[in-house]
């Protein structure tokens, strides 16, 4: 999108220029609703008063890291990490192959290395290799997994067992993997409710964290699983990942606009390192350079 900066940079936008901003925003996933709201706010300031290439670059930046802000409120500058010496919990959701398991094993990483005691549910029952796959994770970070040896066990009851865990040994992050689901199944998303029902009611002191894996390459998509997993997970932010590949990013934009939830951390890659926290700031620098 490095070409927006350049269109900015030439004064107040005809028509031309509105196109062509329009098409960079829409190209770099950034949804019709975002898009629009910021070709509006551009014009507007634009055309109020005369900005030096260099100031009506730094405005748009302003423009879009507000965006992404926005869902923080007043807590800007606190970065997202779970308070000691209390139980966090963070439900890790998302559809098939988002990322899930893999930003648990990120997570716990560096939640680990952090010092935080912590725990993780082996909640996605649904598939036989699934458990094995967090296990292995849980291995690379040095963090115990509970899980439950019998075929087709309810996840809720997982999740029940990982909680007493947590309270009975002082875990500060309970990390729950989930089974992929698609959001048109009912039943399934029935259970992933049945799940935080169970969050809420056996750990009602606990600090819940709801977070949504979005996978990044699946463009305007995912943002209809995500309105669908906000209502039942009661989501309160997401996870961005595989944003390494040939995701432009402009995504992030329509997921705090559409869903208002705050963006809390990128995966860029498969290693055990590829996850940062979200920076505005940084995302914005690094979508307009690219
Ligand atoms: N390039 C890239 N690949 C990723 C990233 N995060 C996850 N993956 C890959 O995506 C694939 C699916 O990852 P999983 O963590 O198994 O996804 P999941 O959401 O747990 O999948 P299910 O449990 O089957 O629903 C794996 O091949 C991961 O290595 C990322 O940030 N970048
Ligand atoms: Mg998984």
């Amino acid at each position: 999108m490095n070409q927006l900066r350049s269109i900015v940079g030439q004064g107040p936008l005809n028509q031309d220029a509105v196109t062509e901003i329009e098409s960079l925003l829409l190209q770099a996933d950034v949804g019709i609703e975002a898009t629009d709201y910021i070709i509006e706010s551009l014009q507007a300031k634009l055309r109020q008063e005369a900005l030096p290439p260099q100031e009506a670059i730094a405005y748009l930046k302003q423009l879009l890291r507000d965006m992404l802000d926005k869902p923080l409120g007043d807590s800007h500058s606190l970065s997202f990490v779970p308070e000691k010496d209390q139980l966090n919990i963070w439900l890790i959701t998302g559809v098939n192959g988002a990322g899930k398991t893999t930003t648990i094993g990120k997570l716990s990483h560096i939640a680990q290395k952090s010092g935080y005691r912590c725990l993780i549910a082996a909640a996605d029952t649904f598939r036989a290799a699934a458990v094995q796959q967090v296990k292995v994770w849980g291995e690379r970070s040095n963090v115990e997994v509970i899980a439950n040896p019998g075929k087709n066990t309810d996840p809720a009851a997982v999740v029940f067992d990982a909680i007493a865990a947590a309270q009975s040994r002082n875990v500060e992050l309970l990390l729950v993997d989930t089974a992929g689901r698609l959001q048109n199944k009912k039943n399934l998303m029935e259970e992933l409710s049945k799940i935080r029902r169970i969050i809420d009611k056996k750990a009602p002191d606990a600090h819940v964290e709801s977070l949504l894996v979005l996978d990044s390459t699946l463009g305007q998509n995912g943002l209809r699983q995500a309105q669908v997993f906000s209502e039942v997970a009661k989501l309160s932010g997401v996870v961005l990942t595989k944003l390494d590949g040939t995701a432009k990013g402009g995504i992030a934009l329509a997921v705090v606009q559409q869903l208002g939830l705050p963006i809390r951390f990128i995966g860029a890659g498969e290693g055990i390192e590829d996850l940062r926290p979200f920076s505005s700031y940084e995302f914005i620098e690094a979508l307009l350079s690219g």
